[in-house]
């Protein structure tokens, strides 16, 4: 990665974050500690932020505590071999993918985003990387990429991958982490071998409840004892065969930051469950207990909560399946369109987790009355489905276009997402603005 313009100041500030957000915010901008949000900011605190901001911030009370401003992350920084990618973070690297960007049928590798929880391995040798598998199985593995080449079938399938934190920056009020919009979504192909292939030739005990999943990324504090993540799922779900080890993206090997030279793609789930630079899977008999598997890591409340609310520990789920989506790619928010010709193609994607997306709406009327685009089949399971719609504007003026989608079991998006203490599963409808002019 390199930064376009070279300024200490805004590397600093994100290491100072990446490494304790609270404390970074008391430096930088003097919050009161313990407060939990910049609503406490005042004084010499709020004129520093204001001037690195370029002005006054009128509701600065609801910037979210550790949060870093988007002015100064944006544009700051680009990443090569990605393009386009809006940078949330850069200590962990956090990018995301603007909605018009993931316009292709299938997510070119240099468009897909990245979501980082600590720091990647710096060198990576393919020919000795190896995977451990291990645990509760009659026959333990080690494995190089070789081997897994040599030994099972290769296959190559277009898996969704997004990330459970995809949409955070819809909730109000906010939820602490990456302010991700839409684009922590992707749908690359992916070539490697099956999971549980691999799973049932080490021989899956009886006693196996859970994986346990670990890679080569270190913790952001240095410290060797500390995993930046550790995830894992049901053992059921190990089992499903779309499930990849994979090592290429795209046809190539993938991108450094996508978890090259090995990687679990587990569609469907949280993006968290597909563990990159994969160096073993443990399987355990009961469910795993890594970092960022309990308290509110990818856990949602398991009753609907109001905004604000506060949730005991015991209440929270682990997130399974994500619920049905859908993301207008084209045209792009803010196009305007000829009062002389005032027609627009709609298109775009839908994908609904373990489900299949069985029908996508389109509204220009804010709701009012919906007409369904037509819908493709997914290319294999798991692949996300296309949709596209002619839609006509009766007069000139300010439209937006809404999409929703409905899963085959008949769950549609809602206009609000179901508000959560961290921030998941935003499934609400996405909307793009349109003026005929
Ligand atoms: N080793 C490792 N694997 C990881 C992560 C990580 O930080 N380290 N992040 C997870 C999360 S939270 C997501 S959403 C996906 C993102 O995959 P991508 O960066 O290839 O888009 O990777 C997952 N796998
Ligand atoms: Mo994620």
């Amino acid at each position: 990665m390199k930064k376009t313009e070279p300024n200490q100041t805004e590397r600093n500030l994100f290491e100072l974050y990446a490494e304790d957000p609270t404390e970074a915010d008391r430096i930088v901008f003097g919050r009161v500690p313990n407060a939990d949000r910049r609503g406490f900011l005042k004084g010499a605190g709020l004129a520093t932020m204001a001037a690195m901001l370029g002005g006054f911030i009128p509701f600065h009370r609801n910037m979210p505590a550790g949060m870093i401003p988007v002015a100064l992350a944006e544009e700051a920084f680009s990443i090569e071999g990605k393009d386009g990618l809006v940078v949330l973070n850069d200590r962990p690297l956090n990018a995301e993918t603007p909605a018009h960007l993931l316009d292709d049928a299938v997510t070119p590798t240099d468009r897909h985003f990245i979501r980082n929880n600590g720091l990647p391995p710096e060198t990576v040798d393919v020919d000795s990387w190896t995977l451990t598998i291990d645990g509760e199985v009659d026959k333990p593995l080690e494995l190089s990429i070789a081997d897994l080449k040599k030994q099972f079938e290769v296959v190559t399938l277009q898996l969704q991958l997004e990330c459970g934190g995809n949409g955070r920056a819809g909730f109000e009020p906010k939820a602490k982490g990456n302010q991700w919009t839409v684009g922590a979504i992707g749908c690359s192909k992916w070539t490697g071998v099956r999971l549980a292939d691999v799973l049932k030739a080490a021989g899956v005990k009886d006693t196996a409840v859970y994986t346990a999943n670990f890679g080569a990324d270190t913790h952001l504090s240095g410290q060797a004892d500390k995993l930046p993540i550790s995830r894992g799922v049901p053992i059921a779900k190990a089992m499903n065969p779309y499930n990849l080890i994979a090592f290429e993206q795209n046809g190539a090997p993938m991108h450094p930051m996508n978890g090259h030279p090995l990687r679990l793609v587990i569609p469907g789930w949280p993006g968290s469950c597909s563990h990159k630079w994969l160096t073993r899977v443990q399987i355990r008999d009961q469910v795993h207990d890594g970092a960022k598997m309990t308290g509110s890591s990818y856990r949602v409340p398991r009753y609907p909560v109001a905004p604000g609310q506060e949730v005991p520990d015991e209440d929270f789920v682990i997130i399974e399946s994500l619920p049905v989506k859908s993301l207008i790619t084209y045209p792009e928010s803010g196009t305007e369109v000829s009062s002389s010709h005032p027609v627009a193609l709609v298109r775009g994607h839908a994908w609904a987790g373990d489900n299949k997306v069985s029908k996508v709406e389109i509204s220009t009327d804010f709701g009012s009355t919906w007409t369904e685009a037509s819908l493709t089949e997914p290319v294999n399971d798991f692949a996300w489905q296309h949709f596209s719609a002619d839609v006509r504007f009766p007069m000139a003026g300010y439209y937006e276009v809404w999409a929703r989608a409905t899963d085959d079991q008949g769950r549609a998006q809602p206009f609000e997402p179901a508000w959560n203490p961290k921030g998941y599963l935003n499934n609400s409808i996405h909307r793009v603005a349109v003026r005929v002019v």
